[in-house]
């Protein structure tokens, strides 16, 4: 495997604020509930996460009580901050020290400018549905944003090539959670134009308004066809407007995240493996179905003429070259989607076995089948 495939997350913030709570309800099938017998980290935890068969997260739990922040700016500084991808940063908005724990925010970002410039921060405002009945507007969460928010500008102002920071309300509690790791996952994967590429493919093969690709292990959503995954309902494409997906929900990949998750957890305790799920409403057909090893795929056809049964056939006629699109390696099977995205693309090559022969089939070659048999 590639090192370029290893990336090291950091998880930062205050004794208490979530961090690991969060690490082990994503990525270790912890409840919410399990995360009360969780006892305080000791200094830095260290767990790999593999995510579509090669991406390998480095994940880097630092216990947040006030010797360890210390330590970590001070004799592990180097240690800590070099080659990090991204920061997640976890405040926790009942605080009662505020200005103390922005101070420290404060003190991580410059180190992490210092080590390394390039990583992006997510900051995650933690233990939401704490607040939420006393400040439904979450004016709170505003304006602490807002500060998190100049801080950074000011301490990254000098440093032309520093990494977006980006602000997350969540709890683990509900779905919010998986929307703020889906958009850090979203960010690592590389060539993610590849699988938007193919899933736009789908989705046009097959009438949808949308086809989506979720982590099989945590049920993160990694990508959708169209538009990103965490876009505006302004920034739509033309395609998806006509196709109805500004009347979806727009918190549908983290309730799904969610809900598969937890019937996941249901069906082991009744002795059943969950394989995938499918429905059909007037004019609407619903799937979910495992792509490869390592992924599922939701696809949303509008197209009335199009049954789960056509869906699942294209899904399995897609599933090995999928299961390639993964690997991000070497692509030997004929596509048309591969031959046309990896042109623009520096690290990866294309090389499949009779490309330039018409008679070897290509797994997107439409109506091959129906012309064999002619
Ligand atoms: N209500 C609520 N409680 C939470 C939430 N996230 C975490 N907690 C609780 O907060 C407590 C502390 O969580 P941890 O995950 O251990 O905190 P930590 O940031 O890892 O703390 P250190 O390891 O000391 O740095 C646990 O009892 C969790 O159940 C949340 O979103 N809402
Ligand atoms: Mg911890």
């Amino acid at each position: 495997m590639s090192s370029a495939s290893r990336r090291k997350v950091l998880l930062m913030g205050k004794s208490g604020s979530g961090k690991t709570s969060m690490r082990s309800v994503i990525f270790s099938n912890y409840t919410a509930k399990d995360t009360r017998r969780l006892g305080a980290t000791i200094d830095v935890e260290q767990s790999a996460v593999r995510l579509l068969g090669s991406l390998v997260l480095n994940l880097w739990d630092c216990g947040g009580q006030d010797a360890f922040l210390d330590n970590y700016l001070s004799s592990q500084r180097d240690t800590v901050f070099s080659n990090v991808a991204v920061l997640i940063y976890v405040f926790d908005i009942t605080s009662a020290e505020w200005e103390k724990d922005l101070h420290y925010f404060e003190d991580n970002v410059t180190a992490l400018r210092e080590n390394s410039p390039e990583a992006g921060v997510w900051v995650l405002i933690n233990k939401m549905d704490l607040v939420d009945k006393d400040d439904p507007k979450r004016i709170k969460y505003t304006e602490y944003c807002e500060q998190v928010r100049a801080l950074n500008a000011r301490i990254s102002a000098d440093e032309p090539s520093a990494g977006a920071l980006r602000c997350f309300p969540t709890s683990i509690w509900d779905e919010s959670l998986y929307k703020a790791w889906s958009s850090v996952i979203h960010t690592l994967i590389p060539n993610i134009e590849l699988i938007t590429a193919h899933l736009d493919f789908l989705r046009d093969l097959l009438g949808a308004a949308e086809c989506v690709l979720f982590e099989a292990e945590t049920f993160l959503a990694m990508g959708k066809s169209g538009s990103p995954i965490d876009c505006e309902p302004s920034e739509l494409e033309e395609i998806e407007v006509d196709r109805g997906v500004p009347g979806l929900d727009r918190q549908r990949f983290e309730k799904i995240s969610e809900i598969v998750k937890s019937f996941r957890k249901t069906c082991q305790r009744t002795g059943e493996v969950f394989t995938g799920f499918e429905t059909a409403f007037d004019g609407l057909s619903v799937v979910l179905e495992p792509m490869s090893k390592n992924t599922y795929i939701l696809v949303v056809s509008v197209d009335p003429r199009v049954h789960a049964g056509l869906i699942k056939y294209n899904i399995a006629e897609a599933h090995l070259h999928f299961a390639e699109v993964g690997t991000w390696s070497a692509f030997t099977r004929k596509c048309g989607v591969c031959r046309d995205s990896i042109k623009t693309m520096a690290d990866i090559t294309y090389n499949a076995k009779g490309d330039d022969d018409p008679s070897v089939r290509a797994w997107d070659d439409v109506g091959f089948n129906v012309k064999e048999s002619a």
